[in-house]
């Protein structure tokens, strides 16, 4: 092998580093570290309630405050709403946006949903401004209520 090919292989390996640089930041999100005893919960519905059409889930904080997403504010977060979400999304990662996942990037506090009659697991999970749970993930209990 010439020591010109060789030069030209040593340089594809660094600009090929160089490349992967920054898919390897986006994928490591920094976390935001949550206060000790930082707590999240459902002030409403009870556990276990029985609602007939809309619902109203209102949401309770301690700990941290309500800062709309984007905003870079010490000990802050918003409220994401996980509507029949059997596990916990990654910790890691931004909170996914979808059916089961609710943003509430404006900093709102309550909710009402319109469900069809069934039963549903209602859990609150705070998130960042760049919507990453803290560290360590501040999270409610699971409350099952029924739509009639
Ligand atoms: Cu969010």
């Amino acid at each position: 092998m010439t020591s010109n090919k060789i030069l030209s292989i040593a340089l594809l390996n660094v600009l090929t580093a160089v490349w992967l640089l920054p898919l390897a930041a986006t994928a490591q999100l920094p976390r935001t570290p949550s206060p000790e005893g930082a707590m999240v919960y459902i002030i409403s519905p009870q556990d276990g309630a029985t609602v007939s059409g809309a619902v109203t889930v209102t949401f309770g904080l301690k700990g941290l405050g309500v800062a709309p997403a984007g905003i870079d504010y010490p000990d802050t977060g918003h409220h994401h709403l996980l509507v029949n979400a059997e596990n916990l999304p990654p910790t890691n990662l931004p909170i996914p946006s979808d059916d089961h996942h609710l943003h509430f990037g404006k900093g709102q506090t309550e909710t009402t949903l319109e469900l069809e009659p069934g039963t549903y697991t209602l859990q609150l999970l705070l998130g960042d401004k760049n919507h990453v749970p803290h560290d360590p993930p501040v999270v409610s209990e699971k409350v099952t209520i029924t739509v009639k």
